[in-house]
This record gives C-alpha cells, sequence and structure tokens, in this order.
C-alpha cells in the first residue's frame, strides 16, 4: 500500500482533509502552513464534522480554506474571528477550534479582540501567520515589523516600535505560548499536535514569510532570515494517550507535561536552563529576545491549570446548541425563586 493510501484511525487517506486548492502565491509560507494543519489532523484522526476553522481577513485568514474541506468554516470581519470563536464555542464546546489569523488581523485591527479571548481561556487552537506584513493589501508594513526595517511596498522605514504576540499572549494570561517558523515542518506540527490537546486558548505564532512583499535583505521575516538566526528552545513531540507508551526522560535534559486528556507533550530541552512552566522565566527569555537577530522557537510557556471559558461558566456537559427548548426555558417557580434573589 503507498503512502497515498495510508489510512488514520477514521479509515480516512490524508487527501479526504483536502480543502480547496490554495489561490495563495507560490512558495508563501502559510500555504506550508495550512499543509501541516491537514497532516496533523489526519494523523490524529480528527472528526472534520467536529472541527471549526476559523479566520479574520488577510491572505492568512484566506488559508482555512486550503485544509480540512469537510468542516464547518467562519471568515469573520478584520480582526473579529476572536468574538466569533468565543461565541461559537461557547455555543457548542465539543468542537474542536482552530483559528487561523494573520500579523495584521490579530497584532494591528484585533489586538483587542485578541486579548480578551486569551482573558477568558476560550479553548481552541489560535495560528498566527507572522509575515510583518499586510500581505493581502501589497505590503504595508504591520504591527510586528521590526523597527528601522525599510521595505519599498510599504513606502520606506518603519519607524515604530514591534509587537511581540508571544509577549502580549503571556501577559494577558495564555497558558499555551509558542512561536515556530513556517520551514521548520516537525516543530510546527508537534505544536499544533499539543495545541489542539491543550484544554484552553493555545497561541502559536508562526513566522511565515510573504515570499511577494517581504522576503528580501534585511527582513526578519525573510526565509533567510529565520534559517540564519532561529534559536530553538526545545525539540518538541507529542505523544497521545496511549496506555502502553512509557515516557523516558532524562532528569534535567526533558520536561513532560500531562495534557488533561492523558496526551503527554514531550520536550527535550536544548537550552538546558530553561523550564517553559516558569511564567517569569518565559517573559524574561521574550525579553531577551526582542533584538530581531536572536529568534526564539520552541514551547515557551504552559500551564495546564488554568479553568477554560467552559468551565467558567459551567456549562453543562450537552453543548448548549444541543439543548431542547425545554432544558432551557426555566420554569416559572425557577425564574420566581431567581427574581427573589434579586429583591431587598
Ligand atoms: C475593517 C477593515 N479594515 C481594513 C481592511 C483591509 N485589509 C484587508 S486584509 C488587511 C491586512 C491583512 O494583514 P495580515 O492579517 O497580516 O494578513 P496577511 O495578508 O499578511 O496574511 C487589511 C488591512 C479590511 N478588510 N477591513
Ligand atoms: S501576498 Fe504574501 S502573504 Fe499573500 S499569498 Fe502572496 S506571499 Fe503569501
Ligand atoms: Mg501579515
Amino acid at each position: 500500500m503507498g503512502r497515498r493510501d495510508q489510512v488514520n484511525v477514521l479509515g480516512l487517506t490524508k487527501k479526504d482533509y483536502d480543502g480547496a486548492p490554495s489561490t495563495l502565491c507560490v512558495g508563501c509560507g502559510h500555504n506550508s502552513i495550512a499543509n501541516q494543519i491537514q497532516q496533523i489532523a489526519w494523523e490524529l484522526g480528527l472528526p472534520q464534522h467536529q472541527v471549526i476553522k476559523l479566520s479574520g481577513i488577510g491572505c492568512s485568514s484566506k488559508s482555512p480554506a486550503y485544509f480540512l474541506g469537510h468542516s464547518h468554516g467562519f471568515n469573520a470581519l478584520h480582526g473579529r474571528m476572536p468574538s466569533v470563536a468565543t461565541g461559537a464555542v461557547t455555543a457548542n464546546h465539543s468542537l474542536i477550534a482552530i483559528g487561523v489569523s494573520g500579523d495584521g488581523d490579530t497584532g494591528s485591527i484585533g489586538m483587542g479582540q485578541f486579548k480578551h479571548l486569551i482573558r477568558r481561556n476560550v479553548p481552541m487552537v489560535y495560528v498566527v501567520e507572522n509575515n510583518g506584513v499586510y500581505g493581502l493589501t501589497k505590503g504595508q508594513f504591520s504591527a510586528t515589523a521590526d523597527q528601522g526595517q525599510f521595505n519599498k511596498y510599504a513606502g520606506g522605514i518603519n519607524e515604530l516600535t514591534p509587537i511581540d504576540l508571544c509577549f502580549e499572549a503571556i501577559i494577558s494570561g495564555c497558558g499555551f505560548v509558542a512561536r515556530s517558523f513556517s520551514g521548520d515542518k516537525h516543530q510546527v506540527q508537534e505544536l499544533l499536535k499539543a495545541a489542539v490537546n491543550y484544554d484552553g486558548t493555545a497561541l502559536i505564532d508562526i513566522i511565515s514569510p510573504c515570499v511577494t512583499f517581504n522576503d528580501h535583505e534585511g527582513s526578519s521575516k525573510s526565509y533567510a532570515w529565520v534559517q540564519e538566526y532561529n534559536e530553538v528552545i526545545n525539540d518538541i513531540s507529542f505523544i497521545p494517550e496511549q496506555p502502553e507508551i512509557m515516557v523516558n526522560y532524562q532528569e534535567g535534559e526533558s520536561i513532560s507535561v500531562k495534557l488533561h486528556d492523558g496526551g503527554i507533550v514531550h520536550l527535550t530541552k536544548l537550552d538546558k536552563s530553561y523550564d517553559p512552566r516558569d511564567r517569569e522565566a518565559a517573559i524574561t527569555l521574550l525579553e531577551r529576545y526582542q533584538d530581531p537577530d536572536k529568534i526564539v522557537t520552541g514551547l515557551i510557556y504552559i500551564n495546564e491549570d488554568k479553568k477554560t471559558s467552559t468551565q467558567i461558566l459551567d456549562l453543562p456537559e450537552t453543548p448548549l446548541v444541543h439543548l431542547a427548548q425545554s432544558d432551557l426555558r426555566p420554569s416559572r417557580e425557577a425564574l420566581a425563586d431567581a427574581l427573589n434573589t434579586f429583591r431587598m
């Protein structure tokens, strides 16, 4: 049997997880990320009817059309994906939500929405395809562009301080913060698998070069730059729950974090002193890597103990969307009791 005929636990081939053909530029980092999402969805055997793909506006936000053609999808307004995602996941918390946004969609127009989604800890994977420009509208600088960078399409030099989305996520309380590079397939795939199995908002900020408007010399979001300056802090592998697998790791060199569903995030520490469970260390690390010629990738921070929005809202096990009218409408007595609690 050839690789193309190989089937996953659901008896489906990888092709069954295809979306529409990509209309993005050849070589765009976003295409590679879409392929990696398709790959891990197939490998993990995600049921497509249980997945909702969410995005805003941008070349990056178009990419959900290019994978998982049988899943639900919602292309929100520019920067407004987080509120649509919050609504969708609240209405049906049994869905696996995968959001794909851009550095403009998240870091510029959508920053407020992004922060509040994280604050609520809405359980979803939140991928930012970060190229430092507004690719769709022809190369203006986005909020993640480096100060002092020249880009002829953006009209000169960027005078403004860049925003680091991993930093913003950690200080807003995010419990899963990672950075990667679209050219590192293994790292992107393993981070995605861990993120899908993480219970809460899982941010992966992926540097994803725009070959048309920002892949030139001097751009820290170009393929050549990231290949030269990328410092990987940990080699990550995700191990799904399987009782027979024993994880063997050497103290001091590896870390295993058990997720709620039993899956394990296994990290081989490349920087021996770094522990991604230490929030202060994560903030210090990002502070140290503010210079564009120091790019850090890997799992930067993980915290498994945060309550999700589903738990905070105390939602019933049956998703709201599946409750009958009779379950949702309080009885006359229950309503009277509730009103009485507001009377002095
Ligand atoms: C409210 C609103 N403002 C502005 C625009 C124009 N616009 C469309 S996409 C975009 C930026 C997209 O940049 P990014 O999110 O980085 O995606 P990329 O194309 O780089 O992947 C802008 C400003 C819009 N569609 N809607
Ligand atoms: S313009 Fe840039 S971001 Fe948009 S598809 Fe082309 S390479 Fe990708
Ligand atoms: Mg962009």
